[in-house]
């Protein structure tokens, strides 16, 4: 017997073949109006996997070689590559904000375009962390400049950008408890109430979790102790409807707030430096 879903199936794969990139428009769009969002598709250009790579590719031969290996998945070649580049005195900072990050996100945009497939930014992943455990054990013990605490929020089990966070935020001196993917407001709270921690990064990149930093947020509230929130599903628009919350779009952004309320400030006062950060980076761009 041949089901509705069934013929729908095949019709769709059938698309899939004719034209591709309408294909992919479409998925893109379905999984939208699945999560309430009606997005505008119409003129929006999807990149080829070579204008992906050209897009994220460094400047610095060195470090285009470093995020080539990445996009490969080459694990070895990774771990090879950081290390001649920290035996050469370059700032683990450096290596992971301008090297490896570009290699995930030009991984992660071509399988957005639907160019690329799961295990290809599961291996890109790996080869990303092998480089980032080096910059870390570069750097050693340094004293604590602060207590964070990690974590993508409950039903999320995007992690990649959360790990780059957590790698930052070390790089720059902080402990970082990482309290994994899929975290419960509970489980944060309990975590908040017996050890001393000065802020938590909270991640999300779907629009079906993106509440639960609300939640979050709002319960901390009492505990003193504000979130910095950040992800692809996130905006500043959306983070300012609730209060004890700091947007932050980097891995930079989230040192940048670690650092100002390490320093004594409120969420209030640190939301408003972000804010003004970000207008003055406008100008330079405007001028
Ligand atoms: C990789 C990926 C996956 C992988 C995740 C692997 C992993 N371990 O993380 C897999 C294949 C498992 C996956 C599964 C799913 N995915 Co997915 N996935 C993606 C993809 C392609 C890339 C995400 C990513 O890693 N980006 C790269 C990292 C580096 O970026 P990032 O996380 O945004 O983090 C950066 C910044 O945001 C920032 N940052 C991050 N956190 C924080 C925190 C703070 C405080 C600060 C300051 C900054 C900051 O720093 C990072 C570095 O720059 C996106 C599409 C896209 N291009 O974003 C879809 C996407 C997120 N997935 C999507 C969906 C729908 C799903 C599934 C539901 C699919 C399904 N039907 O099963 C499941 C989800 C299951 C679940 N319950 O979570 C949708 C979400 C739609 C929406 N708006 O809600 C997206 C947007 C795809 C799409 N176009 O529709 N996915």
């Amino acid at each position: 017997m041949i089901r509705h879903v069934d013929t729908a199936a095949a019709e769709i794969f059938e698309y899939k073949e004719k034209n591709p990139q309408r294909y992919r428009e479409l998925i893109e769009v379905g999984i939208k109006i699945g999560f309430g969002e009606f997005p505008e598709t119409e003129g929006k250009e999807i990149l080829t996997p070579d204008q992906v790579r050209a897009k994220y590719k460094p400047k610095n031969p060195d470090y285009a070689a470093l995020t080539n290996a990445v996009i490969e998945g080459e694990v070895k070649e990774s771990a090879k590559l950081t290390a001649a580049l920290l035996e050469n005195g370059t700032d683990p900072t450096a290596i992971v904000v301008d090297a490896l990050m570009p290699g995930i996100q030009t991984v992660c945009e071509i399988y957005d375009n639907g160019d690329a497939f799961v295990p290809e930014i599961l291996l890109a992943n790996d080869a990303m962390v092998a480089g980032v455990a080096l910059c870390q054990d570069k750097l050693g013990d340094m004293p604590s400049a602060g207590r964070v605490a990690s974590l993508v929020i409950e039903g999320d089990v995007h992690d990649i950008g959360k790990n780059i966070v957590a790698a930052i935020l070390r790089a720059n001196g902080f402990e970082v408890i990482d309290m994994g993917r899929d975290v419960l407001v509970e489980d944060v709270v309990d975590l908040v109430k017996k050890e001393k921690i000065d802020l938590v990064t909270g991640t999300s990149l779907m629009s079906t979790t993106k509440e639960g930093l609300r939640a979050l947020s709002e319960e901390l509230k009492a505990s003193g102790v504000p979130v910095a929130c950040g992800g692809a599903a996130v905006d500043d628009h959306f983070v300012e409807t609730f209060t004890n919350s700091i947007y932050g779009k980097s891995p930079l952004d989230a040192v940048k707030i670690a650092q100002a309320v390490a320093a004594g400030k409120d969420w209030e006062t640190v939301r408003k430096e972000m804010k003004i950060g970000k207008g003055q980076e406008q100008e330079k761009v405007k001028n």
